[in-house]
């Protein structure tokens, strides 16, 4: 299998954690790109997005929840449980995507020429992470200690949030989670994907 994503992007870091928890790591070819840039992704995914994953079979799967549901089907234990905990785990990703789908679109603001700025939608998109971050803290119980797909989304976005926004000190408030991150951030999935200068 083959997987084009980067060294920084949160959603393909979520699905090198899952593959690492899941234990097919080792039958993924890691291929880092840059996909602002690089148009030959278009070739896989037409949205020129990663993570992107091509499977033995030739699919061409996206985006990074399609992958997490596709390789859970692989051998190895289940991370996204059955009953009422899998919908629990399946909002915690959610969640936790759309955090870094706001910081995404915050960062992209960032980008262009001050007079094109809008400080409202960037407060909007702040807002959104916000409000999930007090969601997790909220929220903490369902998620548990195991490597789940709910916990590899959330340690994702954590770790997004220290990357891009750790001016914003999300611990502050929530200490819950703050602990809950600082021992599952002891795992060699969370350990081997820290994003470079982080
Ligand atoms: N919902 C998507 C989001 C993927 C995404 O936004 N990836 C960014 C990098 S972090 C990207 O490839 N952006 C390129 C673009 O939007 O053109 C997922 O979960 O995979």
């Amino acid at each position: 299998m083959i997987c084009w994503t980067s060294a920084t992007t949160p959603f393909g870091r979520k699905v090198r954690m899952f593959a690492i928890e899941k234990g097919v790591e080792k039958s993924i070819e890691w291929r880092f790109i840059d996909p602002w840039n690089d148009t030959s992704l278009q070739a896989h995914n037409p949205l020129q997005k990663i993570p992107t994953l091509e499977t033995k079979d030739g699919m061409q799967l996206f985006d990074s929840r399609v992958i997490t549901a596709y390789l859970d089907t692989l051998d190895g234990p289940s991370l996204i449980p059955s009953g009422a905990a899998r919908f629990d785990n399946l909002r915690f990703e959610a969640m936790a995507d759309q955090f870094c789908d706001a910081g995404v679109l915050r960062m992209r603001e960032g980008l262009r020429p001050e007079a094109q700025r809008s400080p409202d939608w960037v407060e909007r998109q702040r807002g959104k992470q916000q409000r999930v971050l007090d969601a997790f803290e909220a929220e903490l119980d369902k998620l548990g200690s195991e490597p789940s797909l709910g916990a590899v989304a959330v340690a994702a976005a954590l770790g997004y949030a220290d990357f891009r926004f750790a001016a914003e000190n999300w611990r502050a408030t929530r200490p819950r989670l703050a602990a809950w991150h600082e021992a599952f951030a002891k795992r060699a999935s969370v350990q081997a994907t820290v994003p470079p200068g982080a």
